[in-house]
């Protein structure tokens, strides 16, 4: 059910200047950026590989923009690094069910909205070996007619 890694979140302080660490150290441009306030994010996604079409891996840069967010909290915590790990599914309302029905707690009862316009649910990093793990359908993966 789930195919690839769509991408690997990174809290970071300074979204600015993570992206000019990452584009001149490895040459990643940004893909996309936007504010997601309800997930208290400001963010930068850099592809890594593929294209933007739902196929491609992308790392997710994350610079709080409230402090009471859970990117917030992780920096006071851990500092920089690496966040959560996002796998790609065509069907993330099932996926969640099914690792649900199997004893891990997801945390979103229904998907939220994530970065462009894709479908997501958090499921515990205590459930998950320590790992915060996200579960990703993009925007263009799994519509049927009539659905927005
Ligand atoms: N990875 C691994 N462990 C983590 C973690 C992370 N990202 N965040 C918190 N934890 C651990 C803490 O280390 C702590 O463990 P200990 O008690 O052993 O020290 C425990 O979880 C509780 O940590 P907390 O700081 O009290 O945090 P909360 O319980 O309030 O929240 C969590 C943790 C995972 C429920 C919350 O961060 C959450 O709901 N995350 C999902 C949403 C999210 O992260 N959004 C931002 C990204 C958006 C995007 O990708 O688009
Ligand atoms: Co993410």
């Amino acid at each position: 059910m789930l195919t690839r890694i769509d991408h690997v979140g990174i809290a970071c302080a300074d979204l600015a200047a993570s992206i000019e660490f990452y584009r001149r150290t490895y040459g990643f441009e940004v893909a996309h950026e936007e504010v997601n306030e309800e997930q208290g994010v400001r963010e930068a996604m850099l592809r890594v590989n593929g294209t933007d079409d739902g196929g491609a891996t992308y790392l997710q840069l994350l610079e709080p923009t409230r402090d009471d967010s859970p990117v917030a909290k992780f920096l006071a915590r851990h500092g920089e690094g690496v966040h959560h790990i996002a796998f790609g599914t065509a069907d993330v309302a099932g996926a969640a069910a099914g690792i649900g029905g199997a004893g891990v707690r997801v945390l979103d009862s229904a998907p939220r909205r994530g970065s462009m316009d894709s479908r997501i649910v958090f499921l515990h990093p205590k459930d998950c070996g320590g790992v915060l793990t996200e579960l990703v359908q993009a925007a263009d993966q799994g519509r049927h007619h009539g659905e927005g």
